[in-house]
């Protein structure tokens, strides 16, 4: 008995040490190869960026592969990326 709790906790801890934006990045690099692109998913990407739900992404909850194109992305020069320039993406 203590050792499946051992276990379960061992387990529990992996998988909250793989959350966050490894997923994000992890998701990022699938859309990127072709893979599970498109509108749809970019707004649930966003969704699970936006970690205080406020609408924007800033700070941490930018991916550090992202980083480097907030200036392009950010077209209203807030800092933060909206919603609707996270979708604007590629176009
Ligand atoms: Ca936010």
């Amino acid at each position: 008995m203590t050792r499946t709790l051992i276990a379960a906790a061992l387990a529990a801890t992996m998988l909250a040490g793989c959350s966050g934006h490894d997923k994000a990045d992890k998701q990022d690099r699938r859309e990127k190869a072709g893979r599970g692109g498109g509108k749809g998913n970019r707004a649930a990407r966003f969704d699970r960026l936006d970690k205080n739900g406020d609408g924007q992404l800033a700070g941490d909850e930018i991916p550090q592969r992202m980083q480097g194109k907030v200036s392009k992305r950010d077209q209203n020069g807030d800092g933060q990326i909206s919603r609707d320039e996270f979708s604007r993406r590629g176009k």
